[in-house]
């Protein structure tokens, strides 16, 4: 089975992107798996664009985005993927898309196709703290994961698709008084902790 990764580049003023560095630093194989990884840009449209061009390059069986949601104290494992973008900040080509579809005349959200309640299980079990989150707001993650699962609803075969949030790193929060982070080594075996759980769940 194959496996796409993907994290984000920094936004926002942010000199780093935790989700980029983990995704980095995977190893080529985890439970089985085969790991392709891509650093996807922090841009509305784009990302999802660059996303499409490597699923049809790859043809994963499993796609994991990984992306920084700063302030949550917890992973998050997403379970909606809703059809808006309202951005508060701009994207980092300037884009501030407010009240508008990901897809046009889409349904108005998907659910994430991973096993989140066995990956919420396996990553407390493994002493990280996780939820399950029923909003990954309405940013790009939120814009690139609804376009995956819209995708994902379109193929006959069963892709095991989702999001998953992580905190900042602690040099990130070092910038913002009283936000929590997550050590990089932590978040990096999260993402491998949730694909190995999802591979486990496939079969
Ligand atoms: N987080 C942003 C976009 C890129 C990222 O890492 C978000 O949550 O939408």
């Amino acid at each position: 089975m194959k496996a796409f990764v993907t994290g984000f580049e920094p936004f926002g003023g942010e000199r780093v992107n935790p989700s980029m560095e983990a995704v980095r630093r995977l190893p080529p194989r985890v439970g089985g798996l085969d790991i392709a990884t891509g650093i996807l840009p922090t841009v509305f449209g784009l990302a999802a664009a660059r996303l499409e061009a490597a699923l049809d390059e790859i043809a994963p069986d499993l796609v994991l985005c990984v992306g920084e949601a700063g302030g949550r104290a917890e992973l998050s494992l997403e379970r909606v993927a809703v059809n808006i973008e309202d951005a508060r900040i701009a994207d980092n080509d300037g884009n501030r898309p407010i009240d508008r579809p990901v897809v046009a005349g889409g349904p108005a959200a998907y659910f994430a196709t991973l096993p989140l309640k066995p990956a919420l299980a396996a990553l407390t079990q493994q002493g990280l703290p996780a939820a399950v989150s029923q909003s990954a707001a309405t940013f790009v993650c939120n814009s690139v994961f609804y376009s995956l699962m819209h995708r994902a609803a379109a193929q006959p075969a069963c892709l095991r698709a989702g999001l998953l949030h992580v905190p900042y790193l602690p040099e990130q929060a070092a910038a913002h008084p009283g936000a929590p982070s997550m050590a990089l080594c932590d978040i990096r075996r999260a993402v491998e902790i949730v694909l190995r759980v999802a591979a486990e769940d496939a079969g």
